[in-house]
């Protein structure tokens, strides 16, 4: 049980009265509402999300993240004179007691944030110009952390993309069997196993420790990105729970996740997912230019594999999560998570089969930038 939206909301300062609250966005983790303000705009107001306690067992952390990562976007932008600076940043709006997040009656966590006026995410298939937007805004977020003073941020959720430890979590999960899923799924199980040697051996021949790690998003989805109202301009990066220290890889491979294969995260008929080579070829030139300034020769290098990587990583994920009984990926029916992670699997294998043009686009835009190869 939690409290309602509501009588959340106005323990925030709204400026008016509350005049509509409704559900927004497609992530699995967080719950989001579009708070709405009487007399003003349709498409105006807050944003307000309850944090999902069981993923984040350290909201306070997350926030304090959250903070240090916008205050020190916002002196960037604002450093360079950007236009339209409250676009281009989304940072929590304290509550009325002065914290930045609001902690209801039952414990649950509850931040709000602004809305991004004439805004859109893209949720359907891109444009090969939106790819290229979308891969130079998430390299431009990491480029403009590089400097982030002080401590390094908090670690908010240990190991999340590091592919041995979530091939560990599915074994431990084929072994407990909670739910005696698992013999249905051996298929999908030895799937996962053979694609995970097949990536960590292409990791460990480019070097994964000289990998430098950065303050990276970790959830590069295209849809956690804000467009302009025209869908053409890259306005501000969202969804910062999982900022923190890891490498580009994280970020590149899932932009590439979800623009090269354009179908949605689940389709039952695998027949219909496609690799579009024009999209990876806009993704890698969008994301060496706007990371000419940082990217590493052995980033630049291991770009190619991060596709395969993280899409591997969320089908090992989704795996997991069904055997164990669908609780941390909330599901509309049983079997969703094992629809997500066939789809996933079935991405890699397309990642694989096109493993000459994605190394040939990578090599092509590093020319263009005059960046190492
Ligand atoms: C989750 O909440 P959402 O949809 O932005 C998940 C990502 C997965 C993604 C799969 C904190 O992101 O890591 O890649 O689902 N976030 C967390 O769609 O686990
Ligand atoms: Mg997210």
């Amino acid at each position: 049980m939690t409290s309602q939206p509501s009588s959340v909301a106005v323990q925030f300062p709204l400026g008016g009265e509350l005049s509509t609250l409704e559900p927004l966005g497609r992530g699995h983790i967080n719950t989001t509402f579009h708070v709405q303000v009487a007399g003003r705009e349709p498409r105006s107001g807050f944003v307000l999300q309850r944090v999902n306690h069981d993923v984040f067992p350290n909201p306070h952390q997350v926030m304090e993240n959250w903070i240090r990562v916008c205050d020190h976007l916002r002196a960037k932008l604002a450093a360079r004179n950007e236009p339209d600076l409250q676009r281009r940043h989304a940072s929590p709006i304290p509550a009325h007691d002065g914290r930045p997040y609001h902690r209801d009656e039952t414990g649950a966590y509850w931040r709000l944030l602004p809305f991004i006026e004439e805004s859109r995410t893209l949720e359907g298939p891109v444009s090969p110009a939106q790819a290229f937007e979308a891969a130079r805004a998430f390299a431009h977020f990491v480029r403009d952390l590089l400097d982030l003073p002080g401590s390094p941020l908090h670690i908010t959720i240990p190991d999340f993309h590091d592919l041995d430890s979530r091939q560990a979590d599915l074994r431990d999960s084929v072994r407990a069997n909670a739910m005696e899923r698992a013999e249905a799924a051996t298929r999908e199980i030895e799937a996962c196993n053979h694609w995970c040697q097949v990536v960590q051996s292409d990791l460990n021949s480019i070097g994964t420790r000289e990998i430098p790690r950065r303050n990276v998003h970790h959830d590069g989805k295209i849809n956690n990105l804000l467009f302009d109202a025209e869908e053409r301009e890259a306005l501000c990066v969202i969804d910062l729970d999982t900022v923190m220290e890891g490498t580009v890889l994280s970020d590149f491979g899932e932009l590439a996740r979800t623009v090269c294969c354009p179908q949605p995260e689940a389709v039952s008929d695998l027949s219909l997912l496609h690799f579009d080579p024009t999209l990876f070829r806009a993704l890698a030139a969008g994301y060496l230019s706007g990371g000419a300034d940082f990217l590493s020769a052995q980033e630049i290098r291991a770009l190619p594999i991060a596709g395969p990587l993280m899409t591997l990583m969320n089908a090992v994920r989704f795996l997991t999560d069904h055997l164990n009984g669908d609780t941390y990926f909330p599901v509309a029916h049983e079997g969703q998570n094992m629809e997500r992670c066939r789809a996933q699997l079935r991405r890699v294998e397309l990642f694989q089969e096109h493993r000459n043009v994605i190394e040939q686009a990578v090599r092509d835009a590093a020319i263009d930038f005059a960046l190492p190869r």
